[in-house]
């Protein structure tokens, strides 16, 4: 008789369900022990509920809830009286809220540690990189002269915490400081420069709210503006500060895949976004006493590997290895071989307890807001972060002695890469000045930039579209940087290797190879988006133009997040086409949807395009920044 998992692999053949090696594998020995992964729960999922998919049905109060007839026979009204496009727009607005309030409130941890340590409050972090902190006291105009560095970075941490809290109407401080002049006069006139961080989100809910904004109009509109103030000041203060308290990253060797994991080694994964914790886990682990305490229960030592943003954020750093992307964090314990995960915040599956609790892994969660039932919580409390990285790891190494040898399997595949491309980094690879890259876009070597970001999601073909899409783009001799996940699956496919530019067009391959560098750039994790938007700002200003002119565009291949979708709308208002592999849930109401990828670029200069394609993606981003060329006299 055949089981239940037969028939689920009958219908994924799990050789089908991604292009990365070791990932059929593990699903393979899921499968052979009984457990399931993301990819089987998206099968038990199907169908999927075709009004949830199309962004039409509404639960926003308890009259509801209410859901629009896509085919026009059944209600075209919620009980209140809200149409199609009220409900899609505001369940679009919604998201952007959830995305833009992640990714500021890991900014808010960040900057309490960074007030924390600039006033001296406690001595387990310090200013790494004092010279950063001067630049950006300066751009927010602060007088820096020869005063203390500590008394600079009070300053800084004052101002940055009343982009949280300020009531006034004038644009947010860091988006004053940083956003091009051109830029922000757009903003201006179309009434979306953002104010104030938390008043943008809590205005998204005030306005989805039954019986406020019905516009679906307004609506997009406010959750431009908010996501504008995830952008150009939530997630750029968690980058800038990150950066101040860790060091600014630089390219840095590394390895990638299942393989990273150690037989012979304690196993210890970082995951989810904040590096305040994971940064002390590194540097505890990597302590001789530690190495030596992992000997006594029998290891060779202890491994660390990165698993998604916070991955990102260690291996920039600090080199570590990283054993995945966000699909692949259910396999990593499926090896056999992982003794704890150790986890911050978001995108970390509540799943992983349940497949943890299939072999010794344990689950550890740090942060106040993140509990997972099942998990072992340490809290994590900045002024004691040594001791409790300690006792995490010390966790870690006792449960060496329980992994179940026979059960362990390990993909053998990983590859080097190069990663750690914060803009600084670019520059200093450019020669000290952005020119070389502003020449070679003007007379044509290299065609434009695309920044590709975003995460995994098992409605499409794991890591394909990523790969796809950037292998095409370089061929075209387009500069592809990016983010988050995408950075991963580029790795892991070799893209972020120098010697991948062997695959690139001519003029990209030649200055890749004088370079030295690969020509898909690792600039973070998703939080850094922030950094592309830096780098976009720079190229504008350098050639005079606003940033919608630039021959560059976005795209989120394979994206799942509610971040997510905050980040490609920041792109949008920034001026930019951002490529979508995966569908919106926006799709039941013509006018959003004409909106967002159409309507928008009248005021904004950028628009989303809808394309699971990567193959049709890359043709139609290449048209796009051909045209951006033509339009600026730039040879094509
Ligand atoms: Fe229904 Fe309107 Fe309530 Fe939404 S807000 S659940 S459409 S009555
Ligand atoms: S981890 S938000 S799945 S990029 Fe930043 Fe990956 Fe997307 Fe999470």
């Amino acid at each position: 008789m055949s089981s239940k998992w037969d028939y689920l692999k009958k219908k994924v053949p799990a050789n089908q369900v991604s292009i990365t090696p070791g990932v059929s594998e593990m699903i393979e020995k899921a499968e052979e022990e009984g457990i399931k992964t993301a990819w089987h729960r998206y099968l038990e999922q199907q169908p999927q509920c075709s009004f949830g998919l199309l962004g039409i049905c509404c639960r926003n109060c308890n009259m509801g809830p209410c859901r629009i007839d896509p085919f026009g026979y059944g209600p075209q009204r919620g009980v209140c009286g809200a149409t199609a496009d009220t409900i899609v727009a505001r369940n679009i607005v919604r998201m952007i809220a959830a995305g833009a309030a992640a990714h500021s409130d890991h900014a808010r941890d960040v900057l309490k540690v960074f007030k924390l340590t600039a006033e001296g409050r406690i001595k387990t972090y310090k200013i790494t990189d004092p010279d950063k902190l001067v630049w950006l006291a300066t751009v927010l105009g602060i007088e820096v002269g020869d005063r203390r560095i500590e008394d600079i970075a009070v300053d800084v941490a004052n101002i940055l915490e009343k982009e949280f809290g300020k009531q006034d109407d004038e644009p947010l401080s860091l988006v004053k400081a940083l956003v091009p002049k051109k830029r922000l006069k757009v903003w201006m006139k179309a009434g979306i420069a953002p104010r104030n961080i938390d008043r943008e989100i809590c205005e998204c809910m005030h306005r989805t709210h039954m019986g406020v904004d019905a516009d679906p109009v307004s609506l997009l509109l406010h959750g431009a503006r908010t996501s504008l103030a995830d952008g150009w000041s939530g997630s750029m203060m968690a980058t800038l500060l990150s950066d101040i308290l860790f060091g600014t990253p630089k390219p840095v060797k590394s390895v990638m895949n299942l393989g990273v994991l150690r037989e012979d080694m304690v196993n210890i994964i970082v995951h989810g976004h904040n590096p305040i914790l994971s940064m002390k886990i590194v540097e505890t682990a990597m302590r001789d006493d530690i190495q030596e305490y992992a000997r006594k229960y029998g290891a060779k030592g202890v491994n660390v590997a990165g698993m998604c943003c916070t991955g990102n954020e260690v291996l920039m750093r600090l080199g570590v290895p990283i054993a995945g992307n966000m699909l692949m964090q259910e396999l990593a314990i499926i090896t056999g071989a992982v003794e704890a995960i150790i986890a911050d915040y978001q995108c970390v599956m509540p799943a992983i307890v349940d497949v943890a609790g299939c072999y010794h892994t344990k689950i550890i969660t740090t942060e106040p807001k993140m509990h997972i039932p099942g998990a072992v919580h340490v809290e994590f409390e900045p002024e004691h972060a040594d001791e409790i990285a300690e006792k995490i790891v010390k966790i870690a190494i006792e449960n060496f002695p329980n992994r179940s040898r026979e059960r362990v399997r390990i993909p053998k595949h990983k590859v080097e890469v190069v990663a750690g491309f914060s803009v600084e980094a670019i520059v200093e690879a450019l020669g000290g000045t952005l020119d070389p890259l502003v020449d070679a876009l003007r007379n044509g070597t290299i065609k434009g930039i695309v920044g590709i970001v975003g995460c995994v999601n098992p409605k499409v073909k794991h890591n394909y579209s990523h790969v796809v899409l950037a292998k095409k783009l370089i061929e075209n001799d387009i500069l592809v940087v990016g983010t988050g996940c995408w950075s991963i699956a580029a790795g892991i496919h070799g893209l972020l290797s120098p010697s991948a530019a062997e695959i690139a067009g001519p003029g990209l391959r030649k200055i890749c190879e004088a370079l030295k560098i690969p020509p898909c750039l690792h600039m973070g994790s998703c939080v850094d988006c922030s950094r592309i938007l830096i780098a976009l700002k720079a190229l504008a200003e350098a050639l005079g133009v606003d940033i919608a002119d630039l021959p560059a565009a976005g795209s989120a291949p394979e994206w799942m997040s509610e971040k997510a979708v905050s980040i490609g709308t920041y792109f949008v208002a920034s001026g930019l086409l951002v490529h979508l592999g995966t569908v919106p849930p926006v799709m039941g109401s013509r006018k959003v949807t004409k909106l967002l990828t159409e309507d928008i670029e009248d005021v904004v200069g950028g628009r989303f395009y809808v394309e699971p394609d990567p193959e049709k993606a890359a043709d139609t981003i290449i048209e796009v920044i051909r045209e951006k060329r033509r339009r600026l006299g730039w040879p094509v």
